[in-house]
């Protein structure tokens, strides 16, 4: 029979770090509300939630590869705003922190969770950054809860 392998969103005894970024603080402090809410609600005890503030966007994959590589992390959320009407070199910077977060992913092995909104207006933002129907930090904080648990199930070796 074929074998289904998926993480479920079991929270407890775990630890993360959340990176935010200070830049378009009006909306990444809500992405952390819903991150630390969603985190909650999974049963993350809040003394294993560190929570680190940065000035943007640009400095959040340093500091996620500082966390990932301190081994005291189940996962890292990284949670931002980044606006095309209000950021000059827009698609510099956000192509720069989505490489930057997927590369200290995969050169750690840690789940890293891109929570770092692209978005082309304010109004595109206040819908992902929302208080009740949508907010992406929320989604970050089942995201990293998932792949958590699924590197846990994951088999090793051949015919594992
Ligand atoms: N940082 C953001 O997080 N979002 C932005 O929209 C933004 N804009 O508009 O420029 C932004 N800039 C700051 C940048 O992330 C760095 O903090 C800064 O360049 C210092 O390195």
């Amino acid at each position: 029979m074929v074998r289904n392998i998926e993480g479920r969103f079991s929270g407890a005894g775990k630890s993360f770090a959340i990176v935010v970024g200070r830049f378009n603080a009006l909306f990444t402090e809500q992405l952390l509300e819903g991150c630390l809410d969603g985190l909650r609600r999974h049963a993350v005890d809040e003394d294993r939630v560190e929570v680190v503030r940065v000035p943007g966007a640009w400095e959040i994959p340093l500091v996620c590869r500082r966390l990932a590589e301190s081994g005291r992390y189940r996962g890292v959320i990284a949670l931002g705003a980044v606006i095309r009407g209000a950021t000059p070199h827009f698609e510099h910077v956000s192509t720069a922190v989505s490489r930057g977060i997927a590369e200290v992913s995969l050169s750690t092995g840690v789940p890293v969770i891109n929570g770092v909104l692209t978005t082309d207006t304010l109004e595109q933002t206040r819908e992902r950054a929302g208080t009740k129907a949508c907010n992406t930090g929320f989604d970050c904080a089942q995201n990293a809860l998932e792949m958590a648990d699924l590197l846990d199930r994951l088999p090793e070796g051949p015919d594992a």
